[in-house]
């Protein structure tokens, strides 16, 4: 018997090299994801990094509905990241492509690698502003007002 679909929210980013084409990609090759299904995406959006250095980011949210439990999400997320010739050389250092999970359904995740939802996305623009655009129910009129200091702009 399969399982049954959970909506998963994923924040997409990126400050090095092609961002922007970084993001696309990252979008045809989640859909790819055997056990993954791209249901939306917003439009991309520049922001100035935030508690981060390097160039201006790329950032979009993505809609996916998906078999996959919580921590086999997580290794593709990640699977793809690699893929996109990510290194983690410090905290927060510029990448090519960070792929954070934000929800996963209404589910609660406190573990060694994993906290959904994800702890620092009502502090963010580049997650609440395109997060908005795709899912107006999940952000309110006052989390965009307490980030509206934060620069973003659509692509
Ligand atoms: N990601 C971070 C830290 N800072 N700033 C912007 N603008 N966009 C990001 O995706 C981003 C960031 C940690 O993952
Ligand atoms: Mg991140
Ligand atoms: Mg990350």
């Amino acid at each position: 018997m399969s399982r049954a679909e959970v909506t998963a929210y994923v924040a997409l980013g990126a400050n090095l090299g092609d961002p922007a084409q970084a993001l696309l990609g990252a979008l045809s090759a989640l859909n790819a994801t055997p056990g993954v299904r791209l249901v939306k995406a917003s439009r991309p959006y520049r922001t100035a990094p935030v508690d981060s250095s390097g160039p201006d980011y790329v950032n979009a949210v993505a809609e996916v509905a998906t078999t996959l439990c919580a921590p086999a999400l997580l290794d593709a997320l990640q699977a793809i990241e690699l893929a996109a010739g990510r290194e983690r050389p410090f905290r927060n250092a510029p990448r090519t492509l960070d792929l954070d999970l934000l929800t996963y359904g209404a589910g609660r995740i406190a573990s060694e690698r994993l906290t959904v939802p994800h702890p620092r996305m009502s502090e963010r623009a580049f997650v609440l502003v395109p997060l908005a655009e795709i899912a107006p129910t999940l952000v309110s009129a006052a989390q965009l007002q307490a980030v509206a200091g934060q620069a973003i702009e659509m692509l």
